[in-house]
């Protein structure tokens, strides 16, 4: 064989190389593992690339270490995930089931992707809870007893559901955060309540009814967004003498609860009144809402609870 030959033979399988490149119409072959259990180090929120999820993955074409990976969670996207060559994977989902789409574009263009299973592992079981409920009071006091409710949609995974009662140490401080275990958020729908209906008479006096009256005559208004809520007895959005009235009433043991048989208004910490001069319009939003989490996950559910008719805040929030 003379050294024309060869290189006549190179020059021609290089063309025949380039041309296959160029009119490369079949897209990547990409396996997922079915099942993958990556750990977090330390308990700590961590990223994976998309190729720990793989068996394997080729291209007719384009060399393997050429392929592009890409991988985001389902249910958040179309397409190739540009931008996305890892995952980030959170604290809050500890040994919690999550799918993932792992995908591969060979550099014409074409696109191949599979889906993998995904629990999110630890091997010293010595990681905290992720998830921490908090309801505080007008005066700093910590609420105690009250319901939460957590309701979490996905477009594959099952509904997840938690519904337990709250019970907090006072004074406020960390310790007094309620905690559960890990939750999957990511790739879900969230909405969270918390709810308290008891011992409807709690912290009411006449006080109250008189500080109300006062604040409708314009002697002494209102100073903080929570007396009006608290004020706002039959939850219509407007402070009238007919909220003193069923203040009255409850007081007199006419009646033996409020109206809706609500006891506690308990709204979203961070909520902003978006008029301070009638915190009541907009109505309040009583729940949290995540449309489709993706990050960051919500961990902590920080909420503000009003005893209703005590505009004064002499309600005792462990009862
Ligand atoms: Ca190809
Ligand atoms: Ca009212
Ligand atoms: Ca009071």
């Amino acid at each position: 064989m003379n050294i024309r030959y060869l290189f006549t033979t190179l020059a021609g399988l290089l063309f025949f190389v380039r041309l296959a490149a160029q009119t490369d119409t079949i897209a990547p072959l990409i396996n997922c593992k079915t099942q993958t259990y990556p750990v977090l180090p330390f308990c700590l929120s961590t990223s994976f690339p998309a190729a720990y999820f793989l068996d394997d993955f080729s291209d007719n074409a384009t060399p393997a270490d050429s392929l592009e990976l890409g991988i985001r969670r389902v249910c958040v996207g179309e397409g190739f995930p540009d931008d996305r060559p890892e995952i980030m994977l959170w604290s809050s989902e500890l040994w919690q089931h999550q799918i993932a789409e792992v995908w591969a574009r060979d550099q014409a263009g074409n696109t191949a992707k599979c889906l993998t299973n995904i629990w999110v592992y630890e091997n010293t079981n010595s990681c905290d809870p992720a998830i921490s409920v908090y309801i505080m009071t007008p005066d700093t006091q910590t609420l105690s007893g009250a319901n939460f409710h957590l309701l979490a949609t996905h477009c594959v995974l099952d509904t997840l559901e938690i519904q337990e009662v709250i019970y907090q140490d006072p004074p406020f401080s960390w310790a007094g955060w309620w905690q559960f275990g890990g939750f999957a958020t990511s790739g879900y729908t969230v909405t969270a309540t918390a709810s308290k209906n008891t011992d409807p008479l709690n912290g009411i006096s006449t006080l109250d009814l008189v500080l109300i009256q006062k604040h409708l005559l314009g002697i002494e208004p209102f100073t903080s967004p929570y007396q009006f809520i608290a004020a706002d007895a039959n939850q219509d959005g407007n402070i009238t003498s007919f909220d003193i009235l069923l203040l009255k009433q409850l007081l007199l043991g006419v009646t033996n609860e409020l109206p809706q048989g609500r006891s506690w208004r308990i709204l979203p910490f961070e909520y902003v009144f978006p008029n301070p001069e009638n915190p009541l319009s907009p109505p309040i939003p009583e729940q949290m809402y995540f449309p489709n989490t993706v990050e960051p996950v919500p961990s902590n559910f920080v909420f503000m609870g009003v005893k209703i008719g005590d505009v004064n805040f002499s309600a005792d929030p462990g009862q």
